[in-house]
């Protein structure tokens, strides 16, 4: 047995909450939400349970089945769920498992269960989403097995066979109920991708992903195994994928301290995007906490003492800064701690002092090990984060010049070319950045002037992956839109400060438009990312076409709907205009059909950041330096694209 176990398994334990009615009257409260997303959380939830499992040392291959009518099926060969009688409730643990809201979490199986925080709903909450659910249980030689429907017991816990051997085990199948998500269709790559990352994290898990609807590969399953006997330090390497790496090895260090084990790798490339994550018990902290900083606190120690003694810094000179050495810095942070504590208001942050000593302490130890073995390494870091260091301090000055200036009343320090609103309430204010001074214009002489203000941007703005600091804040367009938001980028960020609460990107309808649409996302993304994620970033949608009949106009914003239109006013004598871009119209026109917000569509820009390395490796690979990723992508992309006018 596992020594880290502490919380022996008791029936008694368990805590009966809350009903699973309430579970479905508000999915999104125990999921997130009822989109894909939702559905494909419902996996993750079962798997996660096998993780445990196997983090306990109890189980080494989970297997992971899409069925042909999209219902899903985890098995894993661990010790089987209970089947023991709760004394409590009188009914068999694993019943308990899935018909009690928090049961799960209440189970101490694994040396490093998640308790508290976090994810861990647990099986309850599938089982309550589930238009059915089967458990089969292989354990004492006996297979278990139950059915419920949504959420309900439809026949007591029974023996239906025996098993030779000892493949003990847990296996679940359940079918998502389709009057509560808006899809019950599943993702191969999405599901992929998670799995892969949740192997990475387990070294030595083996994991199957298997789709059973050969119809999709014709008449073909698919199936692929994920298996990293090197952990995360194979996942930092699929991370720089796509990437420069700054040197060949992979910087890892593991130990324990406390009784908390740590593991860390990490290697830069030459990028100027930090790219850090950390993990407790193999859940994303995305808040980070203690062992992201005793992390932190260690690179920033060693690296400084190597610089130092290697003369790399002279004395009079100042300290390198964390965020210089973690320029282009691609890591994973992940310990395993049995009471982990989670602060803050969405309850992501570690807590736990402990652990910040521990991996300090871990990596003071073991990376100057490393940088002594490995010289030429550690210059190279020392280097980069010198020349990140000396374009910081030259955009100190240019960053102190777009800190916006403008109080409440007046509005000093703006940009020139920004048309300001009146009204000085942020919830009511809007900007349009517009592509182009001709479209700028007529924006300006469209708009309503109180609510919404127009910032005309001239051609493509500067590509921030391709540049360092110093010369994204030397920009003036770049300059223009931090002065205008009000906000501060980076670690001076504000979302406080914001003064308008939708920003609009509004381009022509065309290729060049994309891109630089694709130019601002990728600054935001960067540089002010809670933009995106608070939900405050648009895309406005300009008509494709204009239909003119009798002297009556109608706009059609897709083919689609050209041919409605068409099919309800009658073809003859309409002279059909393609637009090419905003500039085409005047003021008049671009107020009806893309500013006026009793008829305009926005599109509202998300982030799904499920997985990790998708957007980072989505921004590097549309714009960064490497062309044949950028081929592939867009090849493999080009069936979602629409309206091309190329
Ligand atoms: F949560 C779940 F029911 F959905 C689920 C749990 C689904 C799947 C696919 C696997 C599991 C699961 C649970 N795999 N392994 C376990 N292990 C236990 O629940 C377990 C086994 C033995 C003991 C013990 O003390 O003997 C304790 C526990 C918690």
């Amino acid at each position: 047995m596992d020594s880290n176990q502490n919380n022996n398994y008791g029936g008694d334990q368990i805590q009966v909450l809350e009903g699973l009615e309430a579970v479905r009257k508000r999915p999104g409260m125990y999921i997130g939400s009822t989109s894909a997303r939702g559905l494909h959380h419902l996996v993750y939830e079962i798997v996660d349970n096998s993780v445990d499992e196997a983090l306990g040392g109890f189980c080494n291959e989970i297997s992971v089945w899409i069925n042909e009518d999209n219902s899903i099926t985890v098995r894993d060969n661990g010790r089987g769920i209970p089947v023991d009688i709760n004394t409590k409730t009188g009914k068999p643990a694993v019943e308990v498992v899935f018909t009690v809201l928090h049961a799960g979490g209440k189970f101490g199986g694994g040396g490093y269960k998640v308790s508290g925080g976090l994810h861990g709903v647990g099986a309850s909450v599938v089982n309550a989403l589930s238009n059915w659910l089967e458990v089969k249980v292989y354990r004492n030689d006996n297979i278990y097995f139950q059915r419920y429907e949504r959420g309900h017991v439809v026949k007591p816990l029974e023996v239906i066979g025996t098993y030779e051997g000892d493949s003990t085990g847990t296996e679940v199948t359940f079918s998502p109920d389709g009057t509560i998500f808006e899809t019950t269709e599943y993702d191969y790559a999405t599901l992929k991708e998670r799995l892969r990352e949740t192997a990475f994290l387990t070294k030595g898990l083996r994991i199957n992903l298997i789709d059973k609807r050969t119809e999709l590969y014709d008449g073909e399953e698919k199936k692929e195994t994920f298996h990293y006997e090197g952990g995360i330090k194979e996942f930092v390497t699929y991370l720089n994928r796509g990437k420069q790496p700054l040197y060949t090895d992979v910087i890892y260090c593991e130990g324990e301290r406390d009784g908390i084990q740590v593991e860390v790798a990490m290697q830069h490339n030459d990028s100027y995007t930090e790219n850090v994550y950390s993990f407790v018990n193999n859940i994303i902290t995305p808040e980070g906490g203690t062992h992201l900083e005793g992390f932190k606190r260690a690179v920033t120690k060693t690296i400084n003492d190597y610089a130092r003694n290697q003369k790399i810094l002279k004395e009079n000179e100042p300290n390198l800064a964390g965020e210089d050495i973690r320029e282009g810095l691609t890591a994973i942070i992940s310990i395993k701690i049995s009471e982990p504590q989670f602060e803050g208001q969405t309850k992501q942050k570690l807590g736990n002092s402990e652990a910040r000593a521990a991996v300090e302490s871990v990596l003071n130890e073991q990376l100057v090990y490393f940088y002594e073995q490995n010289p030429q390494t550690t210059k190279t870091i020392c280097e980069k984060s010198v020349l990140s260091f000396r374009a910081r301090e030259a955009a100190r000055k240019a960053r102190d010049l777009t800190r916006s200036r403008k109080t409440a009343l007046d509005g000093a320090g703006l940009p020139g070319k920004l048309a300001d609103c009146s009204d000085n309430n942020p919830k009511n204010c809007e900007i349009y950045i517009v592509e182009g001074d001709s479209a700028g214009g007529s924006a300006k002489t469209a708009r309503d002037r109180k609510t919404q203000a127009i910032l005309p941007l001239r051609g493509k703005i500067l590509n921030v992956e391709k540049a360092r600091i110093d010369r994204i804040l030397g920009n003036a367009e770049i300059k223009a839109m931090i002065t205008a938001f009000g906000t501060g980028i980076h670690e001076d960020f504000d979302i406080s400060k914001l003064r308008y609460h939708k920003i609009i990107i509004m381009t022509d309808a065309d290729v060049d438009g994309a891109h630089i649409a694709t130019l601002l996302l990728t600054f935001f993304y960067r540089f002010m990312p809670q933009l995106i994620k608070d939900g405050y970033v648009y895309l406005a949608t300009p008509p494709l076409y204009q239909i003119t009949k009798n002297r009556k106009n109608y706009y059609a914003y897709n083919d689609d709907q050209l041919e409605k239109i068409l099919a309800e006013i009658g073809k003859e004598q309409t002279a059909i205009q393609r637009y090419k871009g905003l500039g085409e119209m005047d003021a008049e026109q671009l107020w009806d059909t893309t500013m006026d917000p009793a008829t305009r569509i926005l599109k509202k820009v998300s982030i799904n950041d499920d997985l990790l390395s998708e957007i980072d490796l989505t921004f590097t690979t549309l714009m960064g330096d490497q062309v044949e990723p950028r081929r592939e992508f867009i090849e493999a992309n080009a069936k979602y694209a629409k309206n091309l006018d190329i």
